[in-house]
């Protein structure tokens, strides 16, 4: 730790001191509460847990996530394993990684694919507007770069005027190429055109951005629906992926708003983007629990490098070790 402020200042913290810096509010809301909570009792009785229900609820947790952690502890307090206060932060922080290990236990979600040999990996970028799909896309791009894979961006976000310059910037940044139509051109139109190129040029994936909002929500979902068949047209089991963005800061809003995309949009894995700065983290542990989908990365700032792949164990960690 004290090397990193030493010799080199430009070194970038570790992706676990990154995700420390991200958490921190929502730490201070929900871990440091349950220090609180605890303080001079040392007996586990009833008013504590109360206590640690209200904690759970308001760090953004929901009411099913929070019900169910308490339902685990009363287990463990019937079967005599759990009986001192002390032991309450090792214990929440254990449900919670359960959760987190084991998203929607009982929901079944649509699974990811792989295209054939040789054909481009499709992955479609979805969720409602201003949340940080195009940025996401952009950090996305980037990390793939970094793993020796070829990305091709689709803007398919032809409904907002300026969609295709957002993301074009990023694509010239990056270097790589971007398909693009003009504004309110048919998003299955642009989408066509990309995968013709992937396959043209012999990229390995192509990235869609999609429109946030439409006149109506059903249009929306209809228009996603075409063009899941269009791609299931052009490349066999396409999209292979479809990542949800949700928006950290809009904690249980964001978790209701994402729904549709999972029941309607057929959503295989969640990025949770602007995790810094907000104590509404807690909302990883609902949206693991009630969506049932995997969350994959979380967006820890607004730069092209701030997107980190989630782990469970160190999301967990980085909350609740001291
Ligand atoms: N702090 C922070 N800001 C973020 C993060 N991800 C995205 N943003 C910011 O959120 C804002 C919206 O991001 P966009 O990528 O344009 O969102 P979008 O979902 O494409 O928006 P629409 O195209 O309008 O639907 C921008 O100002 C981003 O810089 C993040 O992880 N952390
Ligand atoms: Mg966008």
């Amino acid at each position: 730790m004290i090397s990193l402020l030493g010799s080199n200042q430009e070194k970038k913290p570790g992706f676990l001191n990154r995700l420390k810096q991200a958490v921190a509010s929502t730490k201070a809301q929900l871990v440091e509460r349950i220090e609180e909570i605890v303080e001079g009792q040392p007996v586990l009785n009833e008013s504590v847990l109360d206590n640690l229900e209200a904690t759970l609820i308001t760090a953004d947790l929901g009411v099913r996530t929070t019900q169910e952690i308490l339902a685990g502890l009363k287990q463990q307090i019937k079967q005599g394993k759990l009986r001192q206060t002390s032991q309450l932060r090792p214990a929440v922080e254990q449900e919670i990684l359960t959760i987190l290990e084991n998203p929607g236990a009982g929901v079944t979600a649509p699974q990811p694919k792989q295209p054939p040999p040789g054909m481009p990996h499709v992955t479609f970028v979805v969720g409602v507007n201003g949340v940080g799909k195009t940025t996401s896309i952009a950090k996305l791009a980037r990390y793939f770069l970094a793993q020796n894979r070829r990305p091709l961006l689709c803007a398919a976000d032809t409904f907002r005027a300026a969609a295709n310059e957002q993301l074009e910037i990023w694509a010239g940044r990056l270097g790589i190429e971007m398909i693009k139509q003009k504004s309110g051109a048919d998003p299955a139109a642009v989408l066509f055109d990309a995968l013709v190129a992937a396959k043209t040029r012999h990229l390995d994936m192509v990235i869609v951005d999609t429109a946030g909002r439409l006149h109506t929500k059903v249009n929306l979902m209809a228009e996603l629906g075409k063009m899941c068949r269009i791609a299931a047209r052009e490349i066999p089991d396409a999209p292979h992926e479809v990542l949800l963005v949700i928006d950290g800061t809009t904690g249980q809003n964001g978790l209701q708003q994402a729904r549709q995309f999972v029941d309607h949009g057929g959503a295989t894995g969640i990025i949770l983007t602007k995790l810094d700065g907000t104590a509404k983290g807690g909302v990883v542990i609902a949206i693991a629990r009630e969506l049932g989908l995997p969350i994959q990365f979380v967006g820890v700032g607004e730069k092209i490098d701030d997107l980190l792949p989630f782990n469970p164990r160190e999301f967990a960690e980085s909350l609740f070790e001291p």
